[in-house]
């Protein structure tokens, strides 16, 4: 039989583990997935790095990304690559780096909400950052015909932000993180996203 546990499983994407466990230690701020995760331990060290081997993605694109806008994007890709509950949201994907994707996932509006206000005065050339760059120096460039502008300019506020940054992989909610409705992408202690998953496998049509 195929093992499909959708409360406990990894979404077949590019770096992720085959099954969830445990890892003996995270790095950093992926730390708080250490007790069962999709991530290993090297991945985690590279979500924190500039330009890392995960995507080679460029945060500063549009001059440097200020530090506590770029403290979101560690832990959004600690989220993406680590969390073990997403099975509700994983949906076959049509990009060639990756099989599986999570679309919707829905966010709690606290971490939407300081996401935005903390890189609100940083700079993007793009609303989708998973789409349309310049490759050809090996990392993501401005396509031809973009301009650097304001944050604001490209995402008016948290919800256009959340949704439109990685192609709808996040559903911007107004639940609050003791809803047990929302998913947490910053948490301590033990993971909080498992009885949100159970929910709404539940409550699914
Ligand atoms: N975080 C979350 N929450 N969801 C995600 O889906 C996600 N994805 C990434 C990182 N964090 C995430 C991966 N990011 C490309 C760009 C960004 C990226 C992965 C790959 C890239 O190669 N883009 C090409 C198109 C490739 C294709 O569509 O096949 C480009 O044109 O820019």
């Amino acid at each position: 039989v195929l093992p499909l546990d959708k409360l406990n499983m990894c979404m077949d994407a590019k770096h992720q583990k085959k099954e969830p466990g445990p890892e003996g230690e995270l790095f950093q701020q992926c730390a708080p997935w250490k007790d069962n995760a999709c991530c290993r331990a090297n991945t985690t060290e590279e979500a924190h790095k500039d330009n890392s081997y995960l995507y080679f993605f460029n945060w500063n694109h549009c001059g440097a990304m200020s530090p506590k806008c770029k403290k979101h994007f560690i832990q959004d890709t600690c989220f993406y690559e680590c969390s073990p509950h997403l099975g509700p949201w994983i949906k076959t994907a049509s990009e060639q780096w990756r099989n599986e994707r999570i679309l919707d996932v829905p966010l709690c509006i606290e971490d939407c909400n300081s996401w935005w206000e903390d890189c609100k005065n940083d700079f993007t050339c793009k609303s989708n950052w998973h789409k349309g760059w310049d490759w050809s120096s090996g990392t993501n460039k401005c396509p031809q015909g973009s301009k650097c502008t304001k944050w604001t300019e490209v995402f008016p506020n948290p919800k256009s932000m959340c949704e439109q940054i990685w192609s709808n992989s996040y559903l911007y909610t107004t639940y609050s993180k003791d809803s047990g409705r929302c998913m947490q992408m910053w948490f301590t202690g033990p993971n909080p996203n498992k009885k949100v998953a159970e929910y709404y496998l539940n409550s699914a049509p």
